[in-house]
């Protein structure tokens, strides 16, 4: 096992990782900007390294200073979080060539999956279903129109280097098509430096259902059942639950077993997530996540399996700690995601916490860096906490969730709490009745 990890990013995921380290005996090194001297994760870890100025560009995505730091503290693997540099197969690469351990997928499957055409083409030939369409890069409107007249309108054009959302267009009928599709290509080739665009149908009204996933080096692949993550705003998630209200114990087990066979058949390593859009009790595939998400917790609750202590392990070599067969969902779980935002027009609102205080009491877990006297930078993204609560049922878990959200207390700064009290008196989020669109259409009707 590594003796030292150094942990490549910063709030509360650096702590989170801090977290698994100690608890197995690791100890850890942080590194930060200028503007992160001050930060929790700094200040929990052993050792800190300071990789330069409070822009991420020249700090947290700033290779050559990540590898000093390992250099300079003798650090054996590296963990890159979510964000930054952990989908970067080169950065992968770089850090095993410099004699460091990766904790993630094999550069590869990283490379494979960021490409979203090369990512629908490998999963599909792997045995998953994906949505109809072109799993082929679209050059020009004849050819567009040709794959748009095959799959039916209307039709969603997304960019191959794209993902999370950016750069897709709709196009409603043949006559649209020339349009979206050149616009389509400008974005992508503006955002991403790649223009390559690909078609899909559009499916109007889908729930967002992810399976997590988790393989070995020595063949053992598990799935960890769904989350589901339809509850979102401009891209950007608000609350994520396991399981799905969608989802049954059989289809949990059917999607999830085909899952871990598709990327068993690959020889895929570490933790993954693979994305579906969940219609009319169809998945259809969309994107793969070769990281640790953002909403991992809600899987731990569930399953009572500490994500990164096995993507630790599995980077030192060791076995899996379960077999699919020991896997077992309990109850509900749910993770809001409070930002550090105006909570109406989601400006974002760093500045100075002047009071803090975590909900607490049983089957409740909050992952968050911050802290009274913290000066919330407005240079990164705006997730102040993580507040995850866990009960025997639905009901339960929502019940919990009200009560801590009105426990909570940020003073100071402005926060997403009161949004997240007010959707979880809505009926249909009650009844877990909603879909992708159900957010925007929520607040567009609220005003
Ligand atoms: C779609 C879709 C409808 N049809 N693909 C948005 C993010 C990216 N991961 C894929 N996305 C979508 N792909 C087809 N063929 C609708 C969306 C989508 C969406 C997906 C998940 C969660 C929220 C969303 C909000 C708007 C659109």
């Amino acid at each position: 096992m590594f003796e030292k990890i150094l942990i490549a990013n910063r709030g509360e995921i650096a702590l989170r990782i801090h977290r698994a380290c100690k608890e197995m005996g690791i100890s850890t090194v942080a590194v930060h900007s200028e503007a992160d001297a001050q930060a929790m994760h700094v200040r929990l870890a052993d050792e800190s390294v300071c990789i330069g100025p409070a822009a991420a560009a020249k700090s947290y995505l700033n290779i050559p200073s990540i590898i000093a730091a390992c250099e300079i503290t003798g650090a054996q693997a590296v963990h890159p979080g979510y964000g930054f540099l952990s989908e970067n197969a080169r950065f992968a690469e770089i850090v095993e060539a410099h004699g460091y351990t990766f904790i993630g997928p094999k550069p590869e499957h990283i490379r494979l999956m960021g490409d979203k055409i090369s990512a629908k083409r490998a999963v599909q030939a792997a045995g998953l279903p994906v949505v109809p369409g072109g799993d082929c890069a679209v050059e020009d409107p004849e050819e567009a129109l040709a794959v748009a007249e095959a799959i039916g309108f209307p039709v969603l054009i997304k960019a191959a280097a794209g993902g999370g959302g950016r750069g897709m267009k709709v196009a409603v009928d043949r006559a649209a098509l020339p349009e979206a599709l050149a616009t389509a290509q400008a974005e992508a080739k503006a955002a991403f430096g790649d223009g390559s665009v690909y078609l899909e149908r559009y499916l109007s009204g889908p729930r967002h259902i992810e399976v997590q996933v988790i393989a070995d080096a020595f063949g053992a692949v598990v799935h960890l059942g769904e989350r589901d993550c339809s509850l979102q705003r401009r891209h950007q998630k608000v609350l994520e639950e396991a399981p799905s209200p969608a989802i049954d114990a059989q289809t949990r087990d059917r999607i999830g077993r085909r899952v871990a066979e598709a990327i068993a058949s690959f020889g895929y390593l570490g933790v993954g997530t693979v994305e579906f859009l969940y219609d009319d009790g169809e998945f259809y595939f969309i994107e793969m996540n070769t990281r640790l998400q953002v909403e991992h917790p809600v899987t731990e609750a569930v399953t009572d399996i500490d994500l990164v202590r096995e993507q630790i392990r599995i980077a030192a070599g060791l076995p899996l700690s379960f077999r699919q067969e020991e896997v077992v969902f309990e109850g509900n779980a749910m993770e809001c995601r409070i930002n550090a935002e105006n909570p109406r027009t989601f400006t974002p609102s760093p500045g100075l916490i002047t009071d803090f205080h975590a909900p607490g009491g049983p089957g409740v877990r909050l992952d968050s860096a911050i802290y009274a006297g913290y000066n919330f930078p407005h240079d990164y993204d705006s997730l102040a906490a993580k507040l995850i609560v866990h009960g025997r049922d639905r009901a339960e878990c929502v019940a919990r969730m009200k009560r801590c959200l009105g426990e909570m207390v940020v003073g100071g700064i402005e926060t997403t709490i009161p949004l997240l009290q007010d959707l979880l008196v809505q009926p249909d989020i009650v009844a877990g009745d909603y879909n992708i669109h159900w957010l925007e259409q929520w607040m567009q009707a609220e005003g």
